[in-house]
């Protein structure tokens, strides 16, 4: 073999892919004036239910576009389309996590001259998806009441890389040993950045201040 030049093909490890098809995503989103918002949390917290609410509030200001997460099925999207919304289901075949490369092929399915905002509902899961970024401008982590108080401690990378944290489900507070103050100081200790939102997707308490938060985080970008 020696003095033969040899023809090796050298491949990227997916996480340099992802972070490659990430940028290239913020870029085209950017041209287009297009805000991404990734909301992220266990299956049930309530990731489908903050996000028609918040449809609810924004689109008679803002185009708006969905992305649903699920590794099968098309139950979300549909509840979405019902909306007059655009929305592309996204199922991953057992996949824990939505990749980059899946957005940027999705985003071929949207006018992006017309939209403003598209939220991404990722896979229910507290783990995998915070390891993957997919091109957002914000990313959205849900932890609902019920789930217990314990998880900002076991479950760090995603509440630290969050920059919005929606205590969902709050108007079962009653029903749950779950003490919010110390969620909210788990979360500083992890990362001064993140804003902690106590919700109830149901009744609608404290929503308004995330929408708020979304619109004035957007408002550079899509100039509305
Ligand atoms: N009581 C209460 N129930 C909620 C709230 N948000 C969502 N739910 C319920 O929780 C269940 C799961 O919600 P869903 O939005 O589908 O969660 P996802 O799996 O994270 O998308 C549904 O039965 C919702 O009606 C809330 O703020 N309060
Ligand atoms: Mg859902």
């Amino acid at each position: 073999m020696e003095g033969e030049q040899m023809n090796i093909k050298v491949v990227k490890q997916i996480a340099e892919c992802n972070e490659d098809c990430s940028n290239a995503i913020k870029e085209i989103l950017k041209s287009k004036n297009v805000y991404l918002i990734n909301v992220m949390g266990s299956p049930g917290t309530g990731k489908t239910s903050l996000i028609i609410e918040l449809i609810k509030k924004l689109k008679d200001k803002y185009n708006i576009a969905v992305v649903e997460g699920d590794i099968a099925g098309q139950v979300d999207a549909e509840k979405i389309d019902s909306l007059g919304i655009s929305v592309v289901q996204l199922n991953t075949d057992g996949a824990c996590h939505i990749e980059a490369i899946s957005i940027k092929n999705i985003l071929g399915y949207f006018d992006l001259e017309e939209i403003d905002l598209i939220f991404i509902e990722n896979i229910g899961n507290l783990v995998c998806p915070a390891e993957f970024d997919i091109g957002e401008d914000l990313k959205i982590a849900i932890l609902s009441i019920p789930e217990g108080d314990d998880k900002v401690e076991k479950y760090p990378l995603l509440f630290s890389t969050a920059d919005a944290v929606v205590l969902n489900k709050f108007d079962m507070m009653k029903c749950f040993d779950f003490n919010d103050n110390k969620v909210e100081e788990d979360i500083k200790a992890l990362t001064s950045s993140s804003h902690v939102f106590r919700i109830s997707s149901r009744t609608g308490e404290g929503l308004s201040s995330l929408v708020t938060f979304i619109e004035e985080k957007a408002k550079a970008r899509i100039k509305k």
